[in-house]
């Protein structure tokens, strides 16, 4: 294993292979499970990650605990770590043209480079995915200081999107080598909006979804989820299809939506569009109390996806009883949903950056562990509306 110091971040996906398409497997023998512990971090590419940290501060009410810059010695891009009980999200922007950083930002706009996975064994995990297929980008090395060790290595996925696999389990420091604890910004309360990330979803090109799917099958032994929006539900009116992968913990929930081909332009076209490719479509936070979160959230000007009238008047009807009145509900553009083992709230922020492309869910679970399937349709609807607005229907 090599050692070198700070590479983050290291966010190019660019070695040749067919767009959009999943490497095929090389080798599907051994049921090993890829073990994976949970999700370490989601990275960002944007434009300016001093006003984007301060976004993520005041609007979704994480906390900056660590920043590497030029003050740090870190001269060719800027980065903040903020958390939010157990999410982690790292953001990062160049200082010049011409990296791959400025490069990532220029072709995508503001998104995610790196659905970053925490597992015990990094040469293992990696050895196991590149066997069956995987696209290497960094092979297993540490990177270490007086706070101890981190090993990582990253595979390709969807679109530029990357995961890089981690072990900080003998790190003691704030983040990674090379970054300084910082002050939070934008004066955060002690108990943020969310505590974690419950999944994380990836557009990819039409006719693609299947192979993603397969891709984390057969690569990272992920299973499907029961929930999934098929031919039926697509042309009816989501205009996209959607299969729900998972580790066998559950921990790592990624949704894959492919445009529905149709007479309408799908939600996802227009992100494909945007984004340029394939990549991370919405990021959805847990939260124990989504009426405060969006109370909060709403206060300082985060801007949600409406609901009509109509669907709260439809909602006692078949959601039944859920701990918060309907009418609180309405007045937020709360919406619920429920399956066989409880309910769920649910809401959708507006695009969050300048591209209608990324945007953000929070969900509060009771019980139920599907997506909000029953909100499809008022979903849906919603988000056509809006794309409407932008004159991309
Ligand atoms: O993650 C999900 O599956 C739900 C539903 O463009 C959803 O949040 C699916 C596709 C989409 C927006 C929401
Ligand atoms: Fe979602």
């Amino acid at each position: 294993m090599t050692k070198s110091i700070v590479t983050e971040p290291s966010i190019e996906n660019t070695a040749p292979r067919a767009e959009n398409t999943a490497p095929g497997t090389a080798d599907t023998a051994g049921a090993d499970d890829f073990p994976l512990t949970g999700l370490d971090s989601l990275h960002f590419a944007v434009g300016n990650a001093t006003q984007a940290a301060f976004f993520y501060s005041v609007g979704l009410g994480m906390r900056c605990v660590a920043y590497t810059g030029p003050e740090t010695g870190q001269r060719d891009f800027r980065s903040y770590v903020l958390e939010s009980g157990d999410a982690r999200f790292v953001i990062s922007a160049a200082l010049r043209s011409g990296s791959d950083l400025a490069r990532h930002a220029e072709a995508h706009g503001d998104g995610v480079t790196d659905i970053a996975l925490a597992v015990s064994d990094v040469e293992a995990a990696f050895a196991h995915t590149v066997a069956r297929g995987a696209q290497p980008l960094e092979e297993p090395h540490e990177v270490s200081d007086d706070d101890g060790t981190i090993v990582r290595a990253a595979i390709a996925t969807f679109g530029e999107t990357r995961h890089s696999l981690i072990d900080r389990s003998r790190y003691h420091g704030v983040y990674a080598p090379g970054y300084v604890p910082r002050e939070p910004l934008g004066r955060p309360e002690p108990a943020g909006v969310f505590h974690e990330i419950d999944h994380v979803v990836g557009n990819v090109a039409l006719g693609k979804m299947d192979e993603w799917v397969d891709f984390y099958h057969r690569v990272m032994g992920f299973t499907n989820m029961q929930e999934f929006i098929g031919e039926e539900i697509a042309t009816k009116y989501s205009s996209l299809m959607s299969k729900v992968v998972a580790d066998g913990s559950r921990k790592v929930k990624i949704p894959l939506n492919e445009p529905a081909p149709g007479s309408r332009r799908s939600q996802i076209d227009e992100y494909l569009e945007f984004y340029g490719g394939p990549g991370v479509q919405h990021i959805a936070l847990a939260t124990d109390d989504i009426v405060s979160a969006v109370r909060r959230m709403r206060a300082v000007g985060i801007e949600f996806l409406t609901t009509p009238d109509s669907y709260y008047e439809m909602l006692p009807g078949w959601v039944g009883e859920t701990h918060v009145a309907v009418e609180e509900l309405q007045e937020l553009g709360i919406l619920a949903d429920r399956d066989e083992d409880g309910y769920l709230l649910q809401i959708f922020t507006q695009p969050t950056g300048d591209r209608p492309t990324v945007f953000y869910e929070l969900i509060e679970r009771h019980g139920a562990q599907g997506f909000g399937k029953g909100n499809f349709k008022a979903l849906f609807e919603a988000v056509e509306r809006e794309q409407a607005k932008r004159g991309n229907l």
